[in-house]
């Protein structure tokens, strides 16, 4: 069994960021696929008491330990491995501020934005995108600035900030409707230096449910 097991289905940006820094670190893992589009697994009952009663992916089980939100996972991979760690006091508060913010403001919107246009039934109606396609713009904005200065959030090295605030942006510019790389070319640029970094993957190459398929948790192999 690997060391590391990951709750996770390929569409899922929040659980990216987990499976991309096991990878990176070189981590002992497997995917264990959750069927959000079919099953809705995560709202059962079961998933609820055994897994995360949040109902939520990603989960990263090790041992004896079931850890959610990828914030959550992505230091304590960060301080098991010692890679991709910020360093001393004022780094470390840097990267908080950084991974909030892209949970709640680039992320937190891009991905509902995602997740609307592409399997929302009944599709939302137009105001929604339009709220959510203002704000996404205005905090990629704050993102591409910082990035205009220096190589990665937190200056010249890559940290779990960058890790988190990859999350979504490596999926096709069609899922989305509009283009980031072009809107915001010092992301792109830095979407590229993450891409070369050893270890990346690509989050349909990396967790399972590509397209669609079936679930490790009724029982049957993930593709
Ligand atoms: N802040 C959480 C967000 C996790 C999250 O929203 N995951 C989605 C999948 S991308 C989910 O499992 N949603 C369950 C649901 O909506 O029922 C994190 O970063 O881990």
């Amino acid at each position: 069994m690997a060391d590391y097991q990951l709750y996770c289905f390929a569409q899922s940006g929040n659980a990216y960021r987990a499976a991309l820094m096991l990878n990176l670190i070189g981590a002992d893992w497997k995917p264990v696929w959750v069927d959000f589009f079919a099953g809705l697994v995560q709202r059962t009952a079961e998933f609820r008491t055994d897994i995360n009663e949040m109902g939520e992916v990603p989960v990263l089980a090790h041992g004896d330990k079931k850890l959610t939100q990828s914030a959550v996972i992505l230091n304590y991979l960060g301080k098991r491995s010692g890679k991709f760690m910020p360093q001393g006091e004022d780094e470390e508060l840097e990267a908080l501020r950084w991974i909030v913010f892209d949970n709640q403001k680039v992320n937190g919107f891009l991905g509902p934005y995602r997740f609307i246009n592409n399997w929302a039934k009944p599709r939302p109606d137009q105001a929604v995108f339009n709220f959510l396609k203002g704000r996404i713009d205005a905090n990629l904005a704050i993102v591409n600035k910082r990035l205009e200065k220096a190589p990665y959030l937190l200056g010249g090295r890559p940290t779990i900030a960058d890790i988190s605030m990859v999350a979504y942006l490596y999926y096709p510019a069609d899922e989305f409707g509009f283009d980031i790389r072009k809107d915001h070319p010092a992301v792109s640029e830095w979407l590229d230096r993450v891409k070369a970094l050893p270890g990346w993957a690509h989050p349909y190459d990396l967790m399972p449910g590509y397209p669609f398929g079936t679930s490790l948790l009724n029982g049957k192999p993930a593709p």
